[in-house]
């Protein structure tokens, strides 16, 4: 097959899966083209099966705002004419989605090309985005216009059909990571350089978004720390980091917070870890916990959207009620504490993360494009 894949390039869960399903299906077989305004940050070698095509946009003095999704909707009809893709596979609503239907329109009426769409719904792309009230009767068109549509967990279908009245069917296709790759690398050194052996290490990474609630990740280590030895390792970038980060210089604990900032091989960081925190206000999948639990570390999260999915409550780690501190502490304590209790965690966490491999999952991808083009 000639798949076009609509993306953003950067580290979001989003990205990510989008790249690793290119990579995937580049390896099986199939010619990809990834159509983004960047490389993609997952996307660090060279595949002859892998064709790579920036969208740029054209600045002009009059536009306060540059038309992004015109010039994607220009390079789709260019791509579909001239590289002869057999279907368009979207990642996030907004804009790709929208994009990708003006241009199924144009070449329908002016080639009588039938562009076949498949649209992967992410998480805020409807839970946060997709609620304000500017967009929605955008994404409720594109979600309808789709030939296939498919969410991320159930629980981002259930969002979906009852914020914007969908009666269409939508696909539930987990997302995946390749258990080869995300596994615990047994890096000791680099884990007596970060901690003592006395010290645990607890770990948080995400785009330090609001709906990421980083201050509560701070609430709760403070007080795990108060009990236990504990370090802080804070991986991502984004608009609530430089305050948190500010809070941390004055903390109490600060000289054991470290801010690492955007990590590619982050399995190597999660491989120290002994406790992976997310007290995010929703999280349609939580591919970041996924990541962890399969490096064998235990995850404390909260139980919004499609988190329970991911996880075995009580078994991986915990699911506490979203902005529940003392919860979230206790429950970590509970897996710190006593090293044998904590092993048992960290196995389970890794044999249920088996479940999300890339090779059980990304069949079911494959099947719905057989579908899409029967
Ligand atoms: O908002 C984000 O966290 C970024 C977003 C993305 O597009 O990268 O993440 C969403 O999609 C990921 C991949 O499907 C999921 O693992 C995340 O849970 C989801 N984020 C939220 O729902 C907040």
């Amino acid at each position: 097959m000639n798949i076009g894949i609509v993306l953003y390039p950067t580290f979001g869960g989003s990205g990510v899966i989008a790249t690793e399903l290119g990579k995937s299906l580049a390896e099986k077989g199939h010619r990809v083209h990834f159509i983004s305004y960047e490389q993609p940050v997952r996307f660090e070698y060279f595949s002859e099966n892998i064709f790579f095509h920036e969208v740029s946009v054209s600045k002009y003095p009059l536009f306060r705002f540059p038309p992004y999704e015109l010039a994607l909707t220009g390079k789709i009809v260019d791509l579909v004419k001239y590289e002869n893709i057999d279907l368009l596979h979207v990642h996030y609503a907004i804009p790709h989605a929208a994009a990708a239907v003006m241009a199924k329109n144009i070449l329908k009426n002016t080639s009588s090309i039938n562009l076949p769409i498949v649209t992967t719904l992410h998480g805020t792309d409807i839970t946060v985005v997709g609620r304000d009230k500017t967009y929605l009767p955008v994404i409720k068109y594109c979600i309808e216009q789709s030939d296939f549509v498919t969410s991320v967990s159930e629980s981002l279908k259930q969002d979906t059909i009852d914020y914007f009245d969908i009666k269409r069917p939508i696909e539930v296709i987990p997302n995946f990571l390749d258990i080869k790759r995300f596994k615990n690398l047994n890096n000791d050194d680099l884990k007596r350089q970060i901690a003592t052996k006395k010290e645990k290490i607890i770990v948080h990474a995400s785009n330090f978004r609001k709906v990421k609630r980083v201050d509560d990740v701070l609430k709760v280590y403070t007080k795990i720390a108060d009990k236990i030895p504990a370090m802080l390792l804070m991986i991502g970038d984004g608009p609530e980091r430089k305050s948190l980060e500010n809070k941390c210089r004055n903390h109490k604990y600060g000289k054991n917070i470290k801010f690492f900032g955007k990590q590619s091989r982050i399995e190597e960081i999660l491989s120290i870890g002994d406790l992976f925190l997310i007290t995010s206000e929703t999280e349609s999948f939580g591919l970041a916990a996924l990541e962890a639990m399969a490096c064998e570390v235990p995850v404390i999260c909260t139980d919004t959207g499609g988190q329970k999915e991911v996880m075995q409550d009580g078994k991986t780690g915990f699911c506490c009620s979203m902005g529940e501190i003392e919860e979230m502490v206790e429950k970590a304590i509970y897996i710190l504490e006593d090293e044998k209790r904590l092993q048992v965690f960290r196995k389970s966490a890794r044999a249920h993360a088996k479940d999300f491999d890339q090779e059980k999952i990304i069949p079911n991808y494959e099947a719905l494009y057989q579908r899409v083009l029967m």
